[in-house]
């Protein structure tokens, strides 16, 4: 089939890559050029593993090509942010203008697949609506993880809703060419909720973890351990404690459901007390620093989770800014991001002087070995807090590192 990606982002790259693997000839359309011409001359705007090596094959075989003309396909999958505004409401504008880009070229019999993350009815609302008659068009929404994409892509269930059964099935046969594991059809709205709804499960859970872990404090109990203890009945599965949420879907996709009803008050509090996270990490921080004049902070990892390169969201950013508001000078360090973004600096400078390390970020790098040698030639003194519970303290101990969890 002649396939249309419509956005090469985080999603709709992959997604291209995968389908063109799959035999069919794929054009890519983004309005950034700098994307176009990346994709074109070979090299991933977007760092995800085994994905070059993929993109290499697909470009050789003539598959994959770009550009920031829309290009006619048999098929169109949409795959364009939905961030939220300063409200929290949704912006649909990306929907909304690719959807009309799409329209302007599809003709009756082609399918229309909407990828991206959306509220309720916005499939029915914001793209179908713009079709011309004839036009199949279906959600389909993603699933995948960032860092495991490959093998998400390929092996989850998928979900599928058509505006109409006919697009339903035509969605499911394009989809079967990708993916191995099942798909469930259903219609438009339940598919848009079925997304929103698992992204929500992990907000809400996560904010128990950190609630749990706030009230274990002030009980002087360890929480993590009593939620791993707690994890193990057959029926409980506890997220865990950190620095709050990040990336580009668990802290904006509640919102979605929240701004659509009169009241959600759990998803409510559960975004409350996932954004008051930072806060609770400069007041955790702040008790354990000198009393004296701009103490020094080295924030480690600034990525939203581990092992990525993605920054968007992250907690460690509103962490800086509130360490910075009370005359902390903070320093940060993150091996996945590129130098410079958000004031990354190599790891020996962050912890030059530092009265505390803040570990952000599990990334591998980050491990007890490493940062007690660093910690004892560079700090002032070899003290960490541990946001995410992933140092061994004991272990720490022994290597002359003061391993505080929150
Ligand atoms: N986090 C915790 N504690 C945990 C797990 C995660 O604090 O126990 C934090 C992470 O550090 C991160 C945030 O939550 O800051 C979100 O990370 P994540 O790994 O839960 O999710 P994302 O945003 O990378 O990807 C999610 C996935 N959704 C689900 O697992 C239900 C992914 O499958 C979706 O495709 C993606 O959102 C999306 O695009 O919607």
């Amino acid at each position: 089939m002649k396939i249309s990606i419509v956005g090469l982002g985080y999603i709709g790259m992959p997604t291209g890559i995968l389908f063109a693997k799959a035999g069919h000839e794929v054009h890519g359309y983004d309005v950034n050029p700098n994307v176009v011409a990346s994709l074109n001359a070979g090299k991933l705007h977007i760092k995800e593993p085994g994905l070059q090596e993929l993109l290499d094959e697909v470009i050789a075989a003539g598959r994959f090509t770009a550009s920031t003309e829309l290009a006619p396909a048999d098929a169109f999958i949409i795959c364009v942010p939905t961030p939220f505004q300063e409200d929290k409401t949704p912006d649909l504008s990306h929907v909304e203008a690719a959807s009309q880009a799409v329209a302007s070229a599809a003709k009756p019999g082609d399918l229309v697949i909407l990828e991206s993350t959306v509220p309720v009815n916005t499939t029915r609302d914001t793209c179908a609506r713009f079709m011309p008659e004839g036009v199949l068009v279906a959600h389909c929404p993603e699933t995948v993880l960032p860092g495991n994409m490959i093998h998400e892509l390929v092996h989850n269930h998928r979900v599928i809703g058509g505006a109409t059964p006919k697009a339903t099935e035509a969605a499911i046969t394009l989809y079967q060419s990708v993916v191995t594991a099942d798909i469930h059809a259903t219609e438009a709205a339940t598919a848009e909720f079925v997304k929103l709804i698992e992204n929500t499960y992990r907000d809400v859970n996560i904010a128990l973890a950190n609630e749990l872990n706030m009230i274990g404090g002030e009980l002087g109990l360890n929480a993590r351990a009593a939620i791993k203890l707690a994890n193990l009945h057959p029926r409980v599965n506890i997220h865990n404690p950190g620095p709050g949420v990040g990336g580009h879907c668990i802290p904006v996709d509640p919102w979605f459901l929240i701004k659509s009803v009169a009241r959600a008050p759990i998803l409510a509090a559960a975004r409350e007390v996932n954004d008051g996270m930072p806060e609770r990490v400069a007041a955790a921080a702040l008790r354990l620093l000198p009393d004296k004049p701009r103490p020094r902070v080295a924030v480690l990892g600034l990525a939203y989770k581990a092992n990525v390169e993605d920054a968007r969201e992250s907690p460690a950013v509103p962490l800086m800014k509130r360490l910075r508001d009370r005359g902390v000078d903070v320093a940060a360090h993150d091996p996945h991001l590129a130098p410079g973004l958000h004031g990354n600096a190599e790891i020996e400078s962050a912890l030059h002087g530092a009265d505390l390390a803040i570990l952000v970020t599990d990334h591998r790098e980050f491990d007890v070995a490493s940062l007690s040698k660093l910690a004892s030639s560079r700090m002032r003194k070899c003290l960490v807090l541990d946001t995410r519970g992933c140092l061994d303290t004991a272990e720490a101990a022994r290597h002359g590192l003061d391993v505080r969890q929150l």
